[in-house]
């Protein structure tokens, strides 16, 4: 099945020019893939088609790929937001027993049905902001049995939306109340139940929450072993809160990425660059959370590592399900250009993922893309609490409106 879209502003992202656009683009879907990118008036000769659809001058970028997410769980946790503003921080609510626990107890009393059914909704809401890719992360289960069951869910999602969707274990999230006292021996269980999900095809990636209030960097790199022996790729929840050498150690595993990075400092910052991670910057989290300190942006520029922009979605530090949103604060709070951003949320979120089919417009790439009622792509991070989105293409086919 060949199919021509025609008459589009294509912001392809791909190569260095501003954009990589092509005004009065056309892409030719075959299938699931880009057969073929470029200015109409090249296109090639004699070309058989079974369908074509004019795009009147949309503006077209590739599908958004929101590369950390934490969607699956039960409840919510607006009560701890008020105790926050009224003085209490997110580490002060953590030690005191609610926090990521709290959702533990609310994930692990939900049925499966309940927790698909509302992870289906909150996917949906990105969907319709233009999300084609999407990882979601376990970590509210916390024993064998329930980070399975959270990770089926993810899975499930994939399976029956028009999405793609990565899964990666986060069992190093917090230490479930029937380990405390005893974190190594809550990692010695995680890295024994790590190689069980992964044969039962539930994990892509593998991820820990290196913190004061969470793991050490000894407990991650036991993790990280666990991943390294079943040839799973690793990421990090680094230097959100404060600085324990979290990326240099994911680099040293050769991370896709670390994530948030608030506190990083230079020697991390050069340790990434040499490993080829990614930095995954998380705007809602940093806003959510009233944060001061901005990740070191001009620091990664420098040393050339790529930086993605994820929606960190969860009940405790960034209940968003707006990606446009994230566009837009990681202009406005951490002074990325428009287009480092949408970069941020496509080519760069797919490498985050360690996907090279997609992120991008160009022959060969998963045929994912999005129109948008927008004279410029400069538009998607300039609005804010609006959503451009007019028709979106996921693996080649358009999804409902
Ligand atoms: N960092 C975060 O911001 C989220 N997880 C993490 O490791 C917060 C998760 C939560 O508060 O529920
Ligand atoms: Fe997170």
């Amino acid at each position: 099945m060949k199919t021509l879209w025609r008459n589009a502003r294509l912001a392809t992202l791909a190569g260095d020019t501003p954009w990589g656009m092509i005004e009065r683009g056309a892409l030719l879907v075959d299938d699931a893939s880009l057969a073929w990118v470029g200015a109409e008036a090249d296109l090639p000769r004699g070309l058989t088609i079974d369908a074509e659809h004019d795009l009147r001058g949309a503006v077209v970028t590739p599908g958004l790929v929101d590369c950390h997410t934490h969607l699956v769980y039960g409840g919510e946790r607006a009560r701890e937001f008020e105790l926050r503003l009224a003085g209490a921080s997110y580490e002060d609510v953590a030690r005191a027993g609610g926090g990521i626990r709290s959702t533990v107890a609310a994930t692990r009393a939900a049925s499966d049905d309940a927790l698909f059914a509302s992870a289906r909704a909150r996917a949906e809401a990105l969907m319709a902001e233009g999300v084609t890719t999407l990882e979601i992360k376990s970590g509210y289960g916390l024993s064998a049995e329930h980070e399975a069951r959270c990770l089926r869910v993810a899975r499930r999602l994939g399976r029956e939306l028009a999405l793609t969707v990565r899964t990666t274990c986060l069992s190093a999230h917090a230490l479930p109340p029937e380990f405390a006292g005893r974190a190594d021996d809550y990692i010695a269980a995680v890295c024994a139940w790590l190689p069980v999900l992964h044969e039962e095809g539930l994990v892509d990636a593998v991820d820990a929450f290196c913190e004061r209030i969470a793991f050490t960097t000894g407990q991650t790199r036991r993790v990280f072993a666990a991943a390294r022996a079943l040839g799973l790729p690793v990421k990090l929840h680094a230097e959100q809160l404060s600085d324990m050498g979290g990326a240099a150690l994911a680099a040293e595993f050769g991370a896709l990425s670390s994530d948030h990075l608030e506190h990083l400092g230079e020697g991390g910052v050069q340790a990434m660059a040499k490993a080829g991670s990614v930095a995954v910057l998380l705007p809602g989290a940093f806003y959510f959370l009233r944060e001061k300190q901005l990740p070191p942006v001009a620091a990664l520029r420098a040393a050339g590592v790529p930086i993605a922009i994820a929606t960190d979605h969860n009940p405790g530090s960034s209940p968003t399900l707006s990606p446009l949103l994230m566009l837009s604060m990681a202009c406005t709070l951490f002074r990325l250009t428009p287009e480092e951003a949408l970069r941020g949320m496509t080519v760069h979120a797919a490498r985050a993922l360690g996907l090279a089919d997609r992120g991008t417009l160009a022959a060969g790439q998963r045929a994912d893309f999005v129109a948008w009622n927008v004279q410029h792509p400069n538009e998607l991070a300039y609005w804010f609490g609006h959503r451009p989105c007019a028709r979106v293409v996921a693996g080649g086919e358009e999804r409902a409106r």
